[in-house]
Formats: C-alpha cells, structure tokens, sequence
C-alpha cells in the first residue's frame, strides 16, 4: 500500500509538473498613455539572464524566451500596446518578407536602439533595414500582425535594450495563436525547434474576451 501510494504520488507529481504545465496567463493593463490595454514583455537571449523578467529557475534556462510568460489576456474590440524590451543579438529572417511590419496602427513601430557607435537613437519604421538584423520577431498571423524585432547593436552598452512599441485592433473573442518567425531555437533542427515550439518561449496565446 505504501509503495502504491508513494508511486501514486510520484505520477500524479509528473502530470501535474510536466503534462499540464503551463506558463501562467498576464493579463494587460489601461495603457498609461492613450485609449485600450497595454502589454509589456521582454525578449531576452537566454531566460536565465533576462535583465528584467528573469526566470533563473526555469526548466530551459538557456532557450530565448519571451517574459515573463507567453500567454496573454487582452480585451476585445480594442487597441492594444505592445511594448517589447528586446535585448539579444541578430539572428537572421530566412525570409526578408518578414523583415517589413504588417497589421499594425499606422504601419510603423516606434523604437529606440544604439547605433554603430554606441549612442541612443530612436525613430519611427515600417521595417528593418536588413533582414539579417532581425533577433525576432512579433507575430499574430489571424489578426495579420507581424513586427520584426531589430538585434541590439553590439556597441550599445551592456545592459541595454532596443524599446519597440506599436499597436494593433483586437476584434472579435477567441484565442489567437502568437509566435516569432526567426528560426531562434538553437541547436534544434532548422532552428524550428525547442523555444519556437513550446509555449513560455517563441510561442504563445492571446486571450481575447
Ligand atoms: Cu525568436
């Protein structure tokens, strides 16, 4: 009865820790500066380092990830602003389609970012001027999203991040698909692998209700 029990406990632990875990929902906030809901995420390297959304205890410290989690609550029929921290180097669109923003208001991004020498700037765009520069990318392909994420320039001071913002229409309750469409997951076939497959990394859900 004992080893049953204990085997019980054991199995009902790995369902409950692997089977059906799942990162955990945020939901957006009143945008602090205009109409609709804001959501605030950072993308980083490795989810270990991240410099403000670590998660030193995660099962995959070193996959790139998006933080502090991948599934996010938004309202219908609204604006919703994005506000992505990224923060890792230049990975590279297979596809310089990919490289032009799409499905957003106004058809830009607003970013701040280091230049060749190191030294803030910040500009509105409809594109990355490379697609070799892109380290990710923003995309919610039933809603038509798509917002490359420029690499942070090697000169920039360590520490720093490229702020990118914009906006786009939520429209009717569902749950929509997200993800990024840089093939990041190194050392997995394709770089499709890993982190571009799991939930809590370069895949994720939008709530919208
Ligand atoms: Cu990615």
């Amino acid at each position: 009865m004992l080893a049953l029990g204990i085997l019980s406990a054991l199995v009902a632990t790995f369902v409950v820790g692997f089977v059906l875990h799942r990162p955990p929902t945020m939901s957006a906030v009143a945008n602090p500066s205009g109409q609709g809901a804001k959501i605030h995420l950072e993308v980083a390297g490795s989810a270990s380092s991240a410099i403000i959304f670590p998660r030193p205890d995660d099962p995959h410290p070193t996959w790139v990830s998006y933080l502090p989690t991948t599934i996010l609550k938004v309202p219908a029929n609204s604006v919703v602003t994005m506000q992505l921290d990224q923060e890792d180097s230049a990975r590279g669109l297979n596809n310089p389609f990919w490289s032009q923003a799409q499905g957003i208001i106004g058809g830009t991004f607003h970013m701040t970012y280091y230049d060749n020498n190191g030294r803030p700037q910040q500009g509105d765009f409809s594109a990355l001027d490379a697609a070799a520069n892109a380290a990710h990318t923003f995309a919610i392909p039933d809603l038509g999203v798509f917002v490359p994420l420029e690499a942070l320039n090697p000169a920039a001071p360590a520490g720093s991040m490229n702020v990118i913002t914009f906006s786009f229409r939520t429209g009717t309750p569902g749950v929509y698909h997200w993800q990024c469409f840089v093939p990041c997951g190194s050392g997995t076939v394709n770089g499709n692998g890993g982190p571009m497959q799991t939930l809590g990394y370069m895949v994720g859900l939008l709530v919208v209700q």
